[in-house]
């Protein structure tokens, strides 16, 4: 008789209705070592969680993340809530003896996640960062390309995650552009992301250079109630400072000679959650875009000059060819975004009833951070930072 784990998720904002689907969706295609409880889910608006409790498909709802990380019915914290919360959650999750499984970033900074990873450590449970593009299908099968020297020796890791929803100056503030409830903008939220794919797919990063920039330094307190406002009400607008990044752009030099390149930006008019990869190896290059996510394209160097282009890999092949998609449909249809957690949460379940460790670790996750701070210390001194 499999074992039960209890889940308890702090948290149930976007991430929360994310990690909720996955939670409740990952057993069911995905034969796991363990039956998954979704036991309490909490916030700290009380009447707020009542509200979606059901909805996103909990048994219980709290509004004290302490008991909930403290109680003997829980095995599993998940932490969806903004960035400040995360490291007094985890170390108390850990110190309790729960596993954790925590959004991205890890933390607001390097001491933070270096606190978080000691105290997973010592109370040895099961700790991972929710970067959940790793296990993308398409990703997974560009990691094991690149394990089996498919593209040979890695020369450039070229990647940018590009949206737009602060191009409107009138989008208004919200936590996520205050650097203490952030740490920081678009460079925590989405360069961590590629940064991560490049640590995993090509390395550690040894030295950075980077640029920062905040285009709308004040944004208005709340939502304007019309677009036709009027300039009395503009001007009337009580307005926040914005305390974080709009952009944040590096090159690098991974330890083993590769060169990099990363980009975020959440003012690329157009662009909605666009995250492009490129690597380009001795024998060969590897091309990804999630706007098009089940897609692989791969080059090889071949002696055929007549001959030599990128390969469009669809990675849905069912029969096991590629990672994660057998556990779906069996004519090989499309998988998206939502998958990815599921993916995510199936990995993480399994390695809690083997106690083994699930990448990205918190150990990654300070990594991360590790790359983050770099680049933040190369803008503020206008040179080249070591990692
Ligand atoms: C917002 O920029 C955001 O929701 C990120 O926080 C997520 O990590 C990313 O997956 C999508 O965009």
């Amino acid at each position: 008789m499999a074992k039960t784990l209890r889940v308890g998720m702090i948290g149930y904002g976007f991430m929360g209705k994310a990690h909720s689907n996955a939670w409740r969706q990952a057993p069911r295609f995905f034969p796991l070592k363990a039956h998954v409880a979704m036991h309490t889910i909490c916030g700290r608006q009380a009447a707020a969680v009542q509200a979606i409790r059901a909805h996103l498909g909990w048994e219980n709802a709290s509004h004290d993340w302490l008991e909930v990380v403290e109680s003997p019915l829980i095995d599993i914290v998940d932490i969806a809530t903004p960035n400040d919360s995360h490291a007094e959650i985890a170390i108390a999750a850990a110190r309790a003896g729960k596993h954790v499984l925590c959004e991205k970033p890890l933390a607001l900074n390097v001491k933070q996640a270096q606190a978080m990873l000691a105290a997973a450590q010592k109370n040895k449970v099961v700790h991972m960062v929710c970067h959940n593009y790793r296990r993308v299908p398409a990703i997974a099968l560009a990691k094991r390309f690149i394990g089996e020297g498919a593209i040979g020796e890695i020369q450039h890791f070229r990647a940018r995650y590009a949206q737009d929803w602060l191009v409107d100056p009138d989008y208004p503030m919200k936590w996520r552009l205050d650097k203490n409830t952030s740490g920081s903008g678009a460079h925590g939220d989405i360069n961590v992301h590629i940064i991560d794919l490049a640590r995993y797919l090509v390395g550690e990063f040894k030295e950075v250079c980077g640029l920062m920039h905040t285009f709308v330094k004040e944004r208005p307190l709340t939502a304007p109630t019309s677009k036709l406002q009027s300039p009395a009400a503009k001007a009337a607008e009580k307005k926040g400072k914005v305390t974080v990044d709009d952009a944040a752009l590096f090159i690098g030099r991974f330890a083993n000679g590769a060169l990099a390149s990363l980009e975020a930006t959440r003012c690329a008019a157009g662009r909605k959650n666009q995250l492009t990869l490129e690597i380009n190896g001795t024998k060969g290059s590897l091309s990804f875009d999630l706007e098009d996510l089940n897609r692989l394209k791969f080059h090889e160097v071949c002696g055929l000059a007549d001959r030599q282009g990128f390969r469009d890999i669809l990675v849905t092949h069912p029969d096991g060819a590629h990672p994660y998609v057998n556990h779906y449909w069996r004519n090989s249809n499309s998988l998206g975004y939502e998958h990815t957690f599921l993916h995510t949460m199936a990995d993480f379940v399994n390695a809690c009833i083997e106690g083994k460790p699930v990448h990205p670790t918190f150990e990654d996750g300070l990594k991360n951070q590790q790359v983050l701070e770099a680049v933040e210390l190369s803008v503020k001194k206008g040179q080249w930072a070591k990692v």
